[in-house]
């Protein structure tokens, strides 16, 4: 997928003159390791990356995050009883480690043009008693018919041990390769068991849930997501436009300039409608 749109990339090049595009912290990664990676991935639709934070990036994430941990989730995707924190770069510095660990980058660079781009950063942490959540894939809200090439990417850092029974990450082995069928009861969940500081890198097209924690703990994970570059508009409005200016155009131009959510949840800010920043 990325071949065929890379050689319209290519006709055009970088025609930036200032600010060239600066490489990626990926191409420090042996390229031996990348490529068994991708081999997984593309097999499997995920691969398991061992031991990548240290005890006290561990400690440092615990400490910052664990205070801002509040309310509960408000349906039954964001699961009843599971905390969630949307925004994390604008709370805490502990986690940038994990939305551009190497390892990761070194994926992306791979599956996605260059410039990809982040696409969420949460902090989530299912409680004791939680179920499992309704099985779903990342990039399922852009309307492409499958089968396809995924247009995002998601990781799921374990910031606690993901166990069998502690509500870690439930996968659809190899389902990255169905076309638009849905998962149907009896469909087989495979827990991704791994130590805390792994993380499970997998394809958007993949289906995928949190566990059912049938422990007596709760299970502390952050996930970055992130996409192709073109997935946005030409100007970067909501970037350039300020406040005053958005309360002044009309309701329509106010919604094409990202003031809107494209279900379930596209264009959210910290987990609200981009409405509430005009408040
Ligand atoms: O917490 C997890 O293990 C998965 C959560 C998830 O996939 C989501 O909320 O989109």
């Amino acid at each position: 997928m990325s071949a065929e749109v890379s050689s319209i990339v290519d006709l055009a090049g970088d025609l930036a003159g200032t600010y060239r595009r600066s490489e990626s912290g990926g191409a420090a990664v042996d390229p031996a390791v990348v490529a068994a990676d991708l081999a997984a991935v593309h097999s499997d639709g995920y691969v398991i990356l061992e031991g990548l934070l240290s005890p006290a990036e561990l400690a440092e994430i615990r400490g910052e995050v664990q205070p801002l941990l509040e309310r509960t989730g408000r349906n039954n995707f964001e699961g009843h009883a599971t905390q969630r924190i949307y925004s994390v770069l604008n709370k805490t510095r502990s986690c940038d480690r994990i939305v551009d660990h190497p390892r990761v980058l070194a994926l992306l660079d791979r599956l996605f043009l260059p410039n990809y781009l982040l696409s969420m950063l949460q902090v989530i942490n299912i409680l004791p008693g939680e179920n499992a959540q309704m099985l779903h894939t990342d990039d399922g809200f852009y309307p492409v018919p499958r089968p396809r090439a995924a247009l995002g990417a998601a990781t799921i850092w374990a910031i606690d041990d993901f166990t069998a029974d502690n509500g870690a990450t439930d996968v659809v082995v190899g389902s990255q390769h169905w076309d638009n069928r849905l998962p149907i009861p009896g469909t087989v969940r495979t827990p991704i068991v791994m130590p805390a500081g792994s993380c499970v890198f997998f394809l958007g097209t993949l289906w995928h849930g949190g566990g059912a924690n049938r422990s007596p703990r709760p299970r502390l994970a952050l996930t970055a997501q992130y996409c192709e570059p073109w997935l946005r508009p030409q100007e970067a409005f909501t970037l350039s436009t300020p406040h005053e200016v958005v309360r002044a155009v009309s309701e329509d131009i106010r919604r094409m300039l990202g003031y809107s959510i494209h279900p379930p949840f596209i264009g959210q800010v910290d987990g609200m409608h981009p409405k509430r920043l005009l408040e």
